[in-house]
């Protein structure tokens, strides 16, 4: 090896150094600072799968807008499912800001490179699966975004503090329709009570497989772009939403489930791991009409940007 090369390894081993420093020092990387390649790679990863899921997730509740019991309801739920595609479209140019462009991380998305959160893969049977996804699925969204929302990376951390302001609505809005429905008829309880059984499982392992089966966390915590493990935040989501189902009547579907007095920490169930590789690897039940969705709606959409792009060129000039 030469000496210039020699002379390089060492420059960016000193890099990664003050970087790492600048990390523990709890600086906030900024797109124009230096970072290495695996950090930049790591977020992209990250960033896109999460953008991906703001705009998948618009999908099962979508399905509904026309369905909505009520004039107040429809219009609640119009607007979150256009706060969901607001976040990806934060999240989206979050991510570009280092270095990649929209179109090829939607193209990921469209040839099943990249992931997006596995509960999008369940389906919205009835009215209350729109109160479980804003009371459960939007719930654990917080929990995991809030930590991210001090994560290492600014413009990521920066998307969150808007987004996890219009979760907690989504949040609320959804805990408030099923405690209706628990003072509504007994067909009503049923109904949020059959929504709870199959949304739980699927809302805890929103937080991803358990510490000790996670390959990317080490990296990621060390880097400070996850604060907490998946465990950790799977947790903090048990304990908080425990007492609420209970404070409305709702049953936790974990016969497992209890509450030790000595950690202060719910402890739950064996989680279906087998269930989450099925669905993540594309084996959910609704994983190819989310996808199928996705690319129709990319196609359609095309004349949209084929003018906006057009119109954009032909008033720069
Ligand atoms: N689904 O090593 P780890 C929302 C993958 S937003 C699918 O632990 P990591 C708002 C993981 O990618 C919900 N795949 O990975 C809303 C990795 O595969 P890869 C989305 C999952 O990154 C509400 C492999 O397993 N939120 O709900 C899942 O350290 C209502 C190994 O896992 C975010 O994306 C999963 N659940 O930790 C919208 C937050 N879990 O890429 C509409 C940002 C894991 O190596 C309606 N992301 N995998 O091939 C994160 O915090 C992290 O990426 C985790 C996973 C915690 C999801």
């Amino acid at each position: 090896m030469s000496l210039n090369g020699l002379i390089m390894i060492a420059t960016d081993t000193e890099r990664e150094l003050e970087f790492q420093a600048k990390i523990d020092r709890g600086e906030v990387i900024e797109p124009k600072d230096w970072m290495p390649e695996r950090y930049r790679k790591q977020l992209i990863r990250m960033m896109s799968q999460h953008a991906h899921s703001e705009v998948v997730g618009m999908l099962p509740e979508g399905n509904w807008i026309t369905r909505a019991p009520s004039l107040a309801r429809k219009a609640i739920l119009l607007a979150k499912v256009q706060d969901e595609g607001g976040h990806g479209l934060y999240i989206y140019s979050a991510a570009e800001t280092l270095g990649i462009d929209r179109g090829e991380m939607i193209d990921q998305l469209h040839t099943g490179k990249a992931k997006y959160s596995s509960i999008f893969n369940y389906p919205t049977l009835n009215w209350a699966d729109i109160g479980a996804i804003g009371w459960l699925v939007d719930g654990a969204a917080i929990v995991n975004q809030t930590a991210l929302a001090k994560c290492s990376y600014g413009p990521y951390s920066r998307a969150m503090i808007r987004i996890c302001k219009e979760e907690n609505f989504h949040h609320k809005q959804g805990y408030q329709m099923l405690a209706y429905m628990m003072r509504g008829t007994k067909e009503q309880q049923e109904m949020a009570q059959d929504s709870m059984n199959r949304f739980w499982w699927p809302a805890l392992m929103m937080f991803g497989p358990s510490d000790t089966d996670s390959p990317n966390s080490a990296e990621l915590m060390r880097w400070k772009v996850k604060l907490y493990s998946n465990d950790d935040l799977r947790q903090r989501f048990i304990d908080r939403t425990v007492p609420q189902a209970e404070a409305i009547g709702l049953v936790i579907p974990d016969p497992k489930l209890k509450f030790n007095e000595t950690t202060r920490h719910y402890e739950h169930g064996e989680i279906d791991w087998q269930e989450f590789k099925n669905v993540v690897s594309g084996n959910g039940p609704c994983n190819r009409e989310r996808l199928r969705a996705r690319v129709k709606a990319d196609a359609d959409g095309k004349w949209v940007r084929d003018a906006a792009e057009a119109y954009a060129k032909k008033h720069m000039n």
